[in-house]
């Protein structure tokens, strides 16, 4: 039975580049996000319902994760690799933005990340698989007036919490921290070159491609153009 590979956030950007690698390397995929259309294209591009599945998923709601991981067993019957990657950013400036967006930002980034944690536990114990988290360099280190920066710490924090969690049950758990990326994260391209979707994809395909005895837990990537 081919192995599963369920990715939040996989309706753009990194979530959308690391389904295509995914199913090239010949995993089934369960792509997850709110924007259906955009997962019912890229679910058709990859092969319809026997390789790709679209689900409508908000990170922040636990019913809508729990379902998921059920839809997924469902489907496909196991579940390998859960790469919890919906987040977005925010203006920087402790005066920046609105009190709401913060909030969103940590139900999104932090919360809905934990959910994913949690609802694809079990299944990941089943399968000895993995976990893929999305952190960033600015879950490394804090860049300044960045809330955004916060949630991306609690992220790693996770990630490390998460792999004594799950220790002795051969579930492996790796952070990807990634510098500027060029995707709809961003309303105005970076400046600089910035890496691409598919740079961080190669990534997380290494990290899950590993033998069973090999535990990647953080990868950070910057462009080589970026300063800090
Ligand atoms: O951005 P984008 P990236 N429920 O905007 C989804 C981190 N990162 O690929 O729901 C479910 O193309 C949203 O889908 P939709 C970043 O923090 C990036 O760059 O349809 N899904 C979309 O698929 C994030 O954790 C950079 O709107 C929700 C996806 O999230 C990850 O990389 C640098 C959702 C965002 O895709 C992917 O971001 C870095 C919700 N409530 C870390 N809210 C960078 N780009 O430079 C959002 O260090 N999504």
């Amino acid at each position: 039975m081919d192995k599963v590979f369920l990715i939040t956030g996989a309706s753009t950007g990194i979530g959308a580049a690391t389904a295509r690698h995914a199913a090239d390397a010949g995993y089934r995929v369960i792509l997850a996000a709110r924007s259906e259309d955009k997962l019912r294209g890229l679910a058709d591009e990859l092969g319809g319902d026997e390789r790709a599945l679209a689900v409508r998923c908000d990170v922040t709601e636990w019913e809508d994760q729990r379902a998921l991981v059920q839809r997924t067993l469902d489907a496909y019957g196991r579940l390998d690799v859960a790469f919890a990657n919906a987040g977005f950013g925010g203006a920087r400036g402790f005066t920046a933005g609105t009190p709401e967006e913060w909030k969103e930002m940590v139900l999104t980034n932090v919360y809905g990340a934990a959910l994913t944690i949690r609802a694809a536990h079990d299944a990941l114990v089943e399968a000895k698989g993995q976990l893929v988290l999305t952190s960033s360099v600015a879950g490394r280190r804090a860049l300044p007036g960045s809330f955004y920066s916060v949630t991306k710490h609690a992220v790693t924090a996770m990630g490390e919490a998460a792999r004594q969690d799950f220790n002795d049950t051969g579930v492996r758990v790796t952070l990807i921290e990634p510098g500027a990326v060029d995707t709809p994260f961003f309303d105005t391209p970076p400046k600089i070159r910035a890496l691409d979707a598919d740079d961080i994809a190669r990534a997380v395909l290494y990290a899950v491609s590993q033998p069973a005895h090999v535990d990647v837990n953080e990868i950070l990537i910057r462009p080589t153009a970026q300063p800090a």
